[in-house]
């Protein structure tokens, strides 16, 4: 039996909505569903115990129906109906809801007028022009279908690394708890911190390689094992990812570490490296090349960073294994002091119940001293932003009036009264500069008119940050990881004008942004710009994703100096009361 979570009985819940909807039930039935998940996603209250012990009766938005339904998922871990329903449709159907701007209306008028029930048969439908032919499709959605389909191709079988890392950490937990085990690891993408993976490298040094492979194919949450041998073990999870697990000894630990956290490009330039001073270098070893004379003997080598040194290279930080420049600074002893996790001590950017948010402006306060963290910005949307409840000016004024107040409650944290501003089509605010003078602070963000060409994408984001009180750039490119590509930015022009008016650049590190990408910070920062680590949180668990951030700036070369949410408390507060202009 699946473990039983809030977001398992939520998320069945709302799959429940859309096989509905697939069906073409009526309309109120399937929002009692949709408005069941929502109100389990926030209840305050342990709803996972309550509905094992069928205690649901009196919450607002469950009736009878839910009740009886989440009882049976809690208690059983399956829920018949939903079972039942599920096999009234092909398996291939559920692939065409994933595609980007394909609702279940559509799939269902594809399924019944045209049978398609899978990705092959829709591209084929596609290319025919039957899709465009069918009554509310047209050339168009024709089109967009079909690039749909190649942006599904392209970001299927990868995962957000925010995703992953829970899976992630449990396993290597239990790894490091075993007891034939004597160190275990990570390597791959998810050590380099990539902001999505394809699947998790985990090693183990152990003299027992095969009980370990043998533990491995055994570990919970695991839905098929792909293959055990013995010295390695592949397996996917429940949530389709694949980890795969080599055991190995202590004396090939370092080089086994080494070469499975690639990155490829960086193990190969490693490799050459090692082979111009007559050296062998792989997973297992670094040894002389056969028949070379050496004047110093190659000595043994049990961490990581030997095999950096034997090389004559600093250490390397996995962050920066991707063959962009770490082995020129390593040789030259120039590589940068990465910023840590616990250099952080605030944040900006952040959502609350008065627009997106799902926690409360002191909810989301109290999480954050919990934290530990010095100082919170809060920045709900603005007006244009509709969809989002955004703020009017009068509301907006209202909420840092609340804050001021809030403030006052607080001894050891500073709270920020912000916004997070549409920058309108032609590159105007969705509020006038007497308002945002009243702000300690403005991300500036794009929300819509996504399809601009670049050049006035870039305008209209370079007429934002000409604003004085502009004090970041939100969410550079708008990219939802593995669903939408970035629009159209020059990131080079952004970087050099975000120098020049002295505006902050921000990482947004929401798990599905990770937004300025990781491999344009170096160039930022080598200009002077600063960086800012927002979550985009709109709930309390969200301030979580800082930790992801953090990788994402060691990826982007960043150092502690060069992001302004390192500042203490007193430092920002000066930051922000100088004129934008003078900020260094
Ligand atoms: P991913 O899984 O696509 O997110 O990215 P990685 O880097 O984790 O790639 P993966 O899992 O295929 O392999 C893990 C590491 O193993 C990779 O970063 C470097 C090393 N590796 C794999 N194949 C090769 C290879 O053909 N040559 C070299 N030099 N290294 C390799
Ligand atoms: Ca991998
Ligand atoms: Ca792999
Ligand atoms: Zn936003």
């Amino acid at each position: 039996m699946p473990e039983v979570t809030r977001d398992l009985l939520a998320d069945l819940l709302d799959e429940i909505a859309l096989l509905l909807e697939l069906k073409g039930e009526n309309p109120f039935k399937i929002r009692a569903y949709r408005n069941g998940a929502e109100v389990v996603r926030s209840f305050d209250g342990d709803i996972v115990q309550r509905a094992k012990d069928d205690d649901l009766k009196g919450i607002k938005g469950i009736g009878d129906a839910l009740q009886q339904k989440l009882h049976e998922l809690a208690s059983t871990g399956l829920l018949e109906f939903h079972q039942n329903l599920k096999d009234e449709f092909p398996e291939g159907l559920f692939e065409l809801l994933e595609l980007q701007g394909l609702g279940p209306k559509k799939v269902k008028a594809l399924y019944e007028e045209l049978a398609i029930a899978s990705l092959g048969a829709l591209r084929r439908a596609c290319e025919a022009g039957t899709v465009g032919a069918l009554a509310g499709f047209g050339k168009k959605s024709e089109e967009k279908i079909l690039t749909a389909i190649d942006a599904h191709e392209r970001f299927s079988g990868r995962f957000l690394l925010a995703a992953v890392a829970p899976d992630a950490e449990r396993i290597l937990h239990l790894l490091r708890q075993h007891p034939a085990v004597n160190r275990a690891e990570i390597a791959g993408s998810y050590r380099r911190g990539k902001e999505t993976v394809h699947d998790l490298d985990f090693l183990v040094a152990t003299k027992e390689p095969a009980t370990l492979t043998e533990f491995f194919a055994r570990l919970e949450g695991t839905q098929e094992v792909l293959a055990q041998g013995s010295t390695k073990a592949a397996i996917r999870l429940q949530s389709g990812l694949q980890c795969d697990l080599r055991a190995i000894s202590n004396a090939e630990w370092p080089f086994a570490l080494m070469y499975f956290t690639g990155s490829k490009d960086h193990n190969v330039e490693l490799r050459s490296r090692a082979l111009k001073q007559k050296l062998t270098l792989n997973e297992y070893h670094l040894a002389p090349v056969e028949g070379a004379e050496l004047e110093d003997p190659t000595p043994k080598i049990k961490e990581e960073s030997e095999i950096y040194a034997e090389m004559g290279l600093q250490y390397i930080e996995p962050a920066l294994r991707e063959n962009r420049g770490e082995f020129k600074a390593a040789e030259e002893g120039a590589l940068p002091r990465l910023v840590e996790q616990d250099n952080l001590r605030g944040t900006f950017h952040n959502h609350t119940t008065a627009s997106d948010g799902r926690a409360t402006l002191e909810e989301m306060a109290n999480a954050a001293q919990e934290l530990g963290l010095a100082y919170l910005g809060i920045s709900d949307h603005s007006k244009s932003s509709f969809q989002a409840n955004g703020l009017d000016e009068e509301r907006l004024l209202a909420q840092v009036k609340a804050i001021r107040t809030l403030e006052t409650k607080f001894d050891d944290l500073d709270l920020y009264a912000g916004n997070e501003v549409d920058i309108l089509r032609d590159g105007s605010l969705d509020f006038d500069d007497g308002i945002l003078a009243q702000l300690d602070y403005v991300v500036a963000s794009v929300h819509a008119s996504f399809g601009l060409p670049e050049k006035e994408m870039t305008a209209r984001l370079i007429k934002a940050m000409e604003n004085p009180h502009v004090t970041m750039l939100g969410h550079l490119t708008g990219r939802l990881l593995l669903r939408r590509d970035p629009y159209l930015v020059n990131h080079e022009k952004i970087i050099d004008c975000a120098a020049e008016t002295k505006t902050v650049i921000e990482l947004n590190c929401s798990g599905k942004r990770m937004d300025m990408d990781w491999s344009w910070w170096r160039r930022a920062r080598d200009r002077g710009v600063k960086c800012s680590i927002n979550p985009d949180a709109h709930n309390v668990e969200g301030l979580q994703n800082l930790h992801f951030g953090i990788r994402v700036a060691r990826k982007g070369w960043l150092r502690r100096e060069d992001i302004v949410n390192c500042l203490s408390a007193v430092e920002m507060r000066n930051w922000l009361q100088t004129p934008k202009g003078q900020r260094d």
